[in-house]
């Protein structure tokens, strides 16, 4: 087992919070703000750090000692989908060198076992979630897909820590949830308090759904970094997540 499940399980029960924050905003000088507002209350902050005007070696420096002082873990949603040894060079290399501060990445199961072995290569100390659905309307993930990322996520599970699943399609993510077993996680996006969706695709549910059918951990973007207040709306996330959790 990858000790990064431990140490998130860990981080939840401290904080009573199974809420990570998609932090999409395209500058890191932003993030790092958010960061410090939101950090207290959950316990991921998913990054894109390609969206950034402003990235500089020092934004994972900066992020990582918010992340050891407010206790969360630091997930780089680079959603890696190629040959082993491209992804091998995109995980380590370039001006992002996520091996070098990233908790969590995430990568498509598509391209077949390669893909891990490729990430495993050039790891350091981060757990891999594999993506086993998607919230977008017309995704082409189907249950045979779902499945047989459980079995690849199972053979490498010292590397493995869980999956990225959906609520769109709850009947799946349940079979995920009873074949994934008690370590590997489940961790969902597409998440607002009032469901729904936007006008390129993405499907929203409650976070209460989300943990019925099987999330550990609910994903939420534009509902809190969007609102007036995001430390606030953050709150009543976490507090919704948790208490769903609890059930
Ligand atoms: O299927 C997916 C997988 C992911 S990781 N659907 C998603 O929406 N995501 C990510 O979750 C997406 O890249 C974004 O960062 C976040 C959802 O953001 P929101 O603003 O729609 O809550």
């Amino acid at each position: 087992m990858n000790p990064i499940i431990e140490k998130l399980k860990n981080i939840i029960q401290e904080k009573q919070s199974n809420l990570a924050v998609a932090a999409d905003i395209s500058s890191a000088a932003e993030v790092l703000e958010l960061a410090e507002k939101i950090g207290d209350k959950i316990c991921i902050l998913k990054t894109h750090v390609d969206i950034f005007a402003d990235f500089t070696p020092d934004f994972p420096t900066k992020l990582r000692e918010i992340a050891d002082r407010k206790n969360f873990l630091i997930f780089e949603d680079r959603k890696f989908a190629d040959i082993g040894n491209t992804v091998s060079l995109q995980f380590s290399s370039g001006i992002y060198k996520i091996a070098d501060w990233a908790d969590l990445i995430n990568a498509h199961s598509i391209v077949g076992p390669g893909i891990v072995d490729g990430l495993r290569k050039a790891n350091k100390n981060s757990g891999l979630i594999l993506l086993a659905q998607m919230t977008p309307e017309g995704n082409l993930f189907t249950e045979e897909y779902a499945m047989k990322t459980v079995e690849m996520a199972k053979v490498n599970s010292d590397f493995v820590v869980g999956f990225i699943g959906s609520s769109d399609k709850p009947e799946v993510m349940q079979k995920v949830r009873e074949a994934a077993g008690e370590e590997l996680m489940i961790f969902v996006p597409g998440i607002k308090l009032a469901a729904g969706g936007d006008d390129l695709g993405q499907t929203y549910n409650t976070p209460e759904k989300a943990i019925q059918n099987g999330a550990d951990v609910i994903i939420v973007g534009r509902g809190i970094f969007q609102a007036d207040d995001p430390s606030s709306e953050a709150e009543k996330y976490r507090a919704a997540g948790w208490e769903a959790s609890q059930e």
